[in-house]
């Protein structure tokens, strides 16, 4: 059966209270003045259909993340540093609370974004090749780190050495997932919940080249030689391909499994040992590989991948051909082991996770988790000669560490409530897990990677979410966030485990060291 295009928004049919209260012909009546109120006041910013314009998408999917009552409070006191103004002395309150529910019900017409949309939207201001070649500041280009501030929807760029902004710029509206570096670590590409992909310049601090891949996306993935990217997509269910230099648009992949049904795609990964992009499909049975083609020569040689990366390729088409491996589970969220021969996947409703290899198609493992595995956030390290996978669970207060000869279970770490985000690094001890979720937000422990046990737990700033963490490129330092609009990084030693800094950000989620991404180190996520 082909699933309704808005299955799975987090906020699908919420139905006004008062036009519950109501008859049909009273509620069509409501349903007309809110629309006019939307086109008078919101309309131009946000689009005449909610899709978005110079202010996000106003589509349940896309505010997913924003509270009803949180949505009022935009509408009628406005959001700082944004073009967002308050409404409310051209709003009743009535009218506010109108309008705050209506955003939350999908649109009477599936929304489009056809391929004629994304080159619509494609804006190239400063063309490949035309800026300077060189970084116009003196910090290591390769030990930088990008934090993005989700408070004011900003991004700043760190000195990995002495801490030091070299630039902080507007973001898209709600960046997720890890912006993704070309393997020379010049260029970044930023992707938003709405579809936007942003490509900003490093070394000149500008940025270069925008469009929008769809209307809720999840995440983007580029290529190991770094000249594609690839857009994962819930809204419309699909996968795009682009040219990284700027932006053009290659190829619309529409998401649709061999029997028919149509999926939303739930992320998409680069594999650079395969040269390939890998992508989840929420609502199939299938695990896609497109192969990308072969760069003529190697891009990046060292980390933990000790060869060159494009000489590991299994196969060589790399003709953007979709390869379909069919599983037997809905699988979502991965987890790939350090050559990328191997998936760990996630299945749907807690019914633990299966290991595909990647070169045969076929299972070889099931992990025995219960819950909600966030695969996503999972390290690796060696343990006894042999390397372990750890992973936080999004429901449940564990760390969960595999052997990944055999898949075997070595412990379960129990924590002070589930987490998100895992991080560690090759030459540290020790592995950083928080607590995001329930009451001990405020805590992050410290796990040491031999014992398996928790030697250290932190809780930074009262009160506050503390939450993912990166290292240096050295593994020497590393930076943690305090979740909150009133929040910072702060820099720790990563030996002794005490404070050094602590910089003042606005509500900063992840952070990005140019290294550990371009190295594929072990104890980050790429
Ligand atoms: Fe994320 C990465 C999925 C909710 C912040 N998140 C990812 C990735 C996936 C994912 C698949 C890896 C993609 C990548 O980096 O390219 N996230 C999901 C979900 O399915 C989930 C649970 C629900 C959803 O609605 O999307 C979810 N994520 C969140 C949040 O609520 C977080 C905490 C706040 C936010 O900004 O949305 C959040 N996700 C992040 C961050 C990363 C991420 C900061 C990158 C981590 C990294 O270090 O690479």
């Amino acid at each position: 059966m082909v699933k309704p295009w808005f299955a799975g928004s987090a906020a699908v049919f919420l139905v006004s209270s008062t036009l519950l209260a109501v008859s049909p012909l009273q509620a069509d009546e409501k349903t007309a003045d809110v629309q006019k109120l939307y086109q008078a006041h919101c309309a131009s910013c946000h689009g005449i259909d909610r899709l978005g314009g110079m202010g996000p998408a106003l589509l349940p999917g896309n505010l997913s993340r924003l509270k009803q009552d949180e949505a009022l409070k935009v509408i009628r006191e406005g959001r700082p540093a944004t073009q967002m103004t308050g409404f409310a002395s051209e709003l009743t309150e009535e009218e506010s609370q109108a309008l705050a529910e209506w955003i939350y019900t999908p649109p009477e017409s599936k929304p489009t974004w056809t391929l004629a949309d994304i080159k619509q939207s494609h804006e190239v201001m400063h063309p490949y090749g035309s800026l300077p070649d060189e970084p116009n500041f003196d910090a290591d280009p390769l030990n930088l780190f990008l934090v993005v501030e989700t408070g004011d929807h900003h991004v700043s760029l760190l000195d990995g050495d002495s801490f030091e902004r070299i630039d902080r710029f507007p973001s898209r509206y709600a960046l997720h997932g890890g912006p993704k570096y070309t393997p020379d670590g010049r260029f970044v590409f930023f992707g938003s919940r709405d579809g936007w992909i942003s490509k900003y310049d490093i070394y000149n601090q500008e940025m270069v080249a925008e469009v929008r891949a769809g209307i809720n996306m999840r995440n983007i993935a580029v290529s190991g030689d770094g000249r594609y990217v690839m857009a994962a997509n819930y809204l419309p269910h699909s996968l795009v391909l682009f040219d990284a230099h700027n932006l053009d648009p290659m190829k619309v992949y529409p998401a649709v499994g061999e029997n028919g049904e149509s999926s939303r795609v739930s992320a998409v990964y680069a594999a650079p040992p395969r040269g390939s992009f890998i992508a989840a499909l929420k609502d199939i049975k299938e695990v896609w590989e497109i192969p990308w083609p072969m760069a003529t020569s190697p891009v990046v040689s060292t980390g933990h991948m000790k060869e060159p990366i494009e000489a590991l390729r299994s196969h060589d088409t790399g003709n953007f051909d979709l390869r379909r491996i069919a599983v037997e589970d809905y699988l979502d969220d991965f987890f790939f082991g350090p050559e990328y021969r191997y998936l760990v996947g996630a299945a749907r409703g807690g019914q633990g996770a299966r290991v595909i290899d990647l070169d045969s198609g076929e299972k070889i493992a099931d992990l025995p988790l219960e819950g909600m595995p966030h695969l996503g956030a999972g390290v690796t390290w060696m343990l006894d000669g042999r390397r372990v996978m750890a992973i936080p669970h999004l429901n449940k207060g564990l760390v969960s560490v595999f052997d990944m000869q055999d898949w075997s279970l070595v412990k379960n770490i129990e924590t002070q409530g589930p987490g998100f985000f895992m991080r560690s690094h090759e030459n540290s001890p020790y592995a950083w897990v928080d607590v995001f979720f329930g009451p001990n937000s405020e805590k992050v422990h410290v796990i040491d990677k031999q014992s398996l046990e928790i030697v250290k737990t932190l809780a930074p700033a009262p009160g506050k979410t503390a939450a993912h963490v990166e290292f240096d490129r050295r593994g020497e330092k590393l930076l943690l966030s305090i979740w909150d609009r009133d929040g910072a990084v702060i820099v720790y030693d990563a030996k002794t485990l005490e404070e050094l800094e602590r910089i003042p950000m606005d509500k900063p989620s992840g952070k990005y060291n140019v290294w550990n991404k371009t190295r594929y180190e072990e104890g980050t996520s790429h």
